[in-house]
């Protein structure tokens, strides 16, 4: 069987043996339809059922999870962890509250994570966890209710050597505290390690919060120095509002850049100003509002509830909501306007079809398993510092992010390079993720 036949099969069993999950599927195939010249170069690995073991996670957890509202009515959410492998380390991941939140959806993002985590060289497993729960519009004590129920199965699977969430959508600081807390009070142990992204109060670590959007900037200033560009004076357009936007607007304001638009579900906002970092906190972490309160604040902005961010003409995209929010008509608008860079803050923010228009281009694209490594990068700080109770400056822990950042970028373009595609950042995450934990892997004997 030639490497491309191997291939195809394989994605046809994983198909078959996991029936109805789309976004599963879209992971699988993206990182399988790089790897063929390494299973080329090394058939042991082929011999080994390394690719089978890597597409199967290790243990799912699905339970479920009862809670009342604040007016005594039940409601019953569905909860998960899928455990997809730890050859590397205990398995590391967050944990997403959104109501379209599926078994598939959590399975492709552990499996991303998977190779993210090994892309970074630190010593983490991948998973990722969540529920259908929706936050939005519910109370803090509602969602402390909600978070205690869930911590209460979650916690027998969870642990500091064991399985180490964080927060993704719809989990935030807040979150994060409440599911400490249950899990500190059921176990009684005051293990650190078990969470991150905790707030500096009890355990957190400096930089966690700002390091996925802090992150995704200093590798898209990577990819545009190795062209001989920089943020200077560059239109930036980042989609969503949430933890990944604002830090990410922040460091590209730092950097030289002018983020002009912004968005949430309901619509984007243009402010050729410059997003006003400020107000957008405030009405996004303080008020939890809705992205049409900035234009109410800022009269030269402007709401659209129709169309996408993506029409706003831009030098650089970064797109920081959800899955699948760049398909090949977006793709196609940012390419004719001008667009020569895009660094994905979100998790395979960007269709297959999305994708080959921006090869196709030759634009510096950063695939979401690279350019959103910042996070989880910190979050093993996070772990390194609880683990020796000790507690990192902010400028100490931003250069370590920042080395970090410049170690992921060096890795995916001198492995694209090694293998005949220079600055093909897809090519290079995934063979470089991918051979680091299948390595790992074939070393644990059959496990
Ligand atoms: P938040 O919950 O803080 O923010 C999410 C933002 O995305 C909100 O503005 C939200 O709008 C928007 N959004 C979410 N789902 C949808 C949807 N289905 N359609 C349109 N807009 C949507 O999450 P984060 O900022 O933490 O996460 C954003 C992305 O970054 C995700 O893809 C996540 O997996 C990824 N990521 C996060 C990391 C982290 O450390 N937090 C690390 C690496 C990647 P609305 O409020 O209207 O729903
Ligand atoms: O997708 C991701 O990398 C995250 N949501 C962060 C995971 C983590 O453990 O910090």
């Amino acid at each position: 069987m030639s490497v491309q036949q191997q291939v195809d099969s394989l994605i046809a069993q994983v198909l078959r043996r996991n029936p109805a999950e789309p976004e599963f599927h879209q992971a699988v195939r993206e990182v399988l339809g790089s790897i063929g010249p390494v299973l080329a170069k090394r058939p042991e690995l082929a011999e080994a059922k390394i690719i089978e073991r890597l597409c199967e996670p290790e243990r799912q957890v699905i339970f479920r999870v009862p809670w009342e509202d604040d007016r005594g009515e039940v409601h019953i959410n569905r909860g998960f962890r899928v455990e997809f492998n730890s050859a590397l380390g205990p398995y590391k991941g967050g944990l997403r509250f959104h109501p379209s939140v599926l078994l598939g959806t959590v399975k492709f993002l552990g499996f991303e994570q998977v190779f993210k985590n090994a892309l970074t060289g630190l010593p983490i497993g991948g998973a990722k966890g969540g529920s259908d729960f929706d936050p939005k519009g519910r109370s803090d004590r509602e969602v402390m209710r909600f978070c205690q129920s869930f911590m209460t199965e979650l916690y027998r699977h969870v642990g500091e050597h064991t399985d180490v969430p964080a927060g993704d959508i719809g989990v935030g600081g807040r979150e994060l505290g409440y599911l400490f807390g249950q899990y500190k009070r059921i176990t009684n142990r005051y293990e650190s390690g078990v969470l991150t992204g905790k707030g500096l109060a009890y355990g957190g670590a400096r930089v966690r919060t700002e390091a996925t959007g802090y992150g995704c900037a200093f590798f898209v200033e990577e990819m545009l120095c190795a062209r001989g560009e920089s943020f200077d004076s560059k239109r930036v357009v980042v989609s969503g509002s949430g933890n990944v936007s604002i830090y990410t607007i922040e460091k590209v304001h730092q950097l030289g850049g002018r983020v002009v638009a912004c968005s949430d579900s309901s619509g984007y906002v243009v402010d050729e100003k410059g997003i006003d970092l400020d107000l957008l906190r405030q009405i996004k972490e303080v008020e939890r509002g809705r992205i049409g309160d900035y234009v109410a604040a800022r009269p030269d902005a402007t709401l659209h509830s129709e169309g996408s961010v993506y029409d706003v003409p831009c030098d650089v995209a970064m797109p920081s909501a959800t899955h699948n929010e760049i398909g090949r008509a977006e793709a196609t608008t940012l390419v004719r306007n001008g667009c020569i860079a895009v660094g994905e803050g979100a998790n395979m923010p960007t269709t297959p079809e999305g994708v080959e228009v921006f090869l196709q281009a030759g634009i510096a694209y950063g695939p979401g398993k690279a350019a959103n490594s910042g996070g989880v990068s910190t979050s093993a700080l996070e772990m390194q510092q609880n683990a020796s109770r000790d507690s990192w400056s902010f400028e100490y822990s931003e250069q370590r992010l920042r080395e970090i950042m410049t170690n992921v970028h060096e890795r995916c373009r001198a492995t694209a390079e090694e293998f005949g595609m220079p600055g093909n950042y897809v090519a290079g995450a995934n063979i470089a993720g991918f051979t680091r934990v299948a390595d790992a892997v074939l070393e644990l004997g059959l496990i």
